[in-house]
């Protein structure tokens, strides 16, 4: 068998010494050296170009390097019937844990404001709401979602998460969820911080829009740790502009890296960062990739399967 890497990003090397430590005889190629296609059996990828996985016939298996799959349905000739499967890993979701409680807590605190306020010279000390008169609105309330969640409650936070299906009240204790599109309205009209942490599908792309913008009180910060798909950029720009918003906080891009000019590299409300909520780590994540080999050659269920007809 032969596993196939592929990654616009992570290092191969690090890859193969982590997989040969745990996979025995282990034939990786790494692409475009694939060698002959009928080899390759198992693809770990991120962001493969558009029919690349196509080109294998005897492909059982398809790993993403990431949590989110879009990058993977994004080609319009994936093989309709492997298997494919995503990351879930206690260090990739305490980075985005990581992420999202320094900006939350950094807009709470008005730290934006206050970096302004130095530019100037100006001492104020400005008005500080508890942390239990805040409301963090949630968008995706999945691995990360309720890892994020569970930490701001500890803060003292009044947490509120949407997801696609309806949850229990045993689901998220403290956490007061909201489901489908009625759900989403009364939850952005609440959220004076929202973090998205959605998997970006057909559904949710461009979610964060005029309408959504508009639900949110005024003097909201939204939090983009998602996918850049989530966002329609000039509604951004105008939500801001016009001073409905009072910031912006941006991990991730339609294109990325980002464009030289785009204008969210300049514009005085938007942070940028540059895809580093969290990263995976092979020390940790080669584990479940050497698992979900064994798994494929013994027939048995894999580890974190996605559901091609959600998407996610
Ligand atoms: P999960 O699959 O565990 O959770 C997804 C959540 O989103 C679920 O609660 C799901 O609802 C909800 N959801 C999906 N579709 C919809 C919809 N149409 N309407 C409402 N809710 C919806 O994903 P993770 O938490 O592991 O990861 C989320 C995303 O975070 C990834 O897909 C990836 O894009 C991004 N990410 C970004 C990183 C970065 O560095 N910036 C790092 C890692 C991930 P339900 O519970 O009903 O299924
Ligand atoms: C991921 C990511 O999906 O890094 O894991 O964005």
């Amino acid at each position: 068998m032969a596993l196939l890497f592929q990654s616009t990003f992570d290092r191969p090397d690090w890859w193969a010494d982590e997989l040969s430590a745990r996979i025995a005889g282990l034939d990786l190629r790494l692409w475009p050296e694939a060698g002959p296609p009928e080899d390759i059996e198992f693809a770990l990828v991120w962001k493969p170009p558009p029919g690349m996985l196509s080109q294998f016939p005897n492909l059982k298996a398809i790993f993403s390097i990431g949590a989110g799959v879009d990058h993977i349905f994004a080609d319009p000739e994936l093989p309709p019937d492997v298997p494919i499967t995503r990351v879930v890993d206690d260090r990739l979701t305490a980075g985005i844990v990581e992420y999202v409680l320094l900006m939350v807590l950094r807009a709470f605190r008005r730290l934006p404001d206050y970096a302004d306020q130095q530019d100037r010279g100006e001492w104020r000390q400005r008005a500080q709401r508890q942390a239990f008169e805040e409301s963090i609105g949630l968008l995706g309330l999945g691995v990360l979602g309720r890892a994020a969640a569970a930490q701001l409650l500890g803060l003292g936070f009044n947490v509120l998460g949407w997801s696609r299906t309806p949850k229990p009240p045993e689901f998220l204790p403290g956490v007061e969820t909201f489901a489908g599109p009625e759900g989403l309205t009364a939850m952005l009209g609440r959220s004076r911080i929202l973090v998205c942490l959605l998997p970006l599908t057909a559904a949710t792309e461009n979610i964060l829009d005029a309408r959504a913008f508009a639900a949110l009180p005024k003097g909201a910060t939204v939090i983009n740790a998602a996918r850049g798909g989530h966002v329609a950029e000039a509604d951004l720009i105008a939500a801001l502009d016009d001073g409905h918003l009072a910031g912006a906080v941006l991990d991730v891009f339609r294109t990325e890296p980002l464009p030289a000019g785009h204008s969210f590299w300049t514009h005085p409300k938007i942070t940028v960062t540059p895809h580093v909520a969290s990263v995976t780590d092979p020390r940790s994540v080669a584990d479940q990739v050497a698992e979900n080999i064994r798994r494929v050659r013994d027939g048995r269920p894999l580890l974190h399967l996605i559901d091609r007809r959600q998407g996610y």
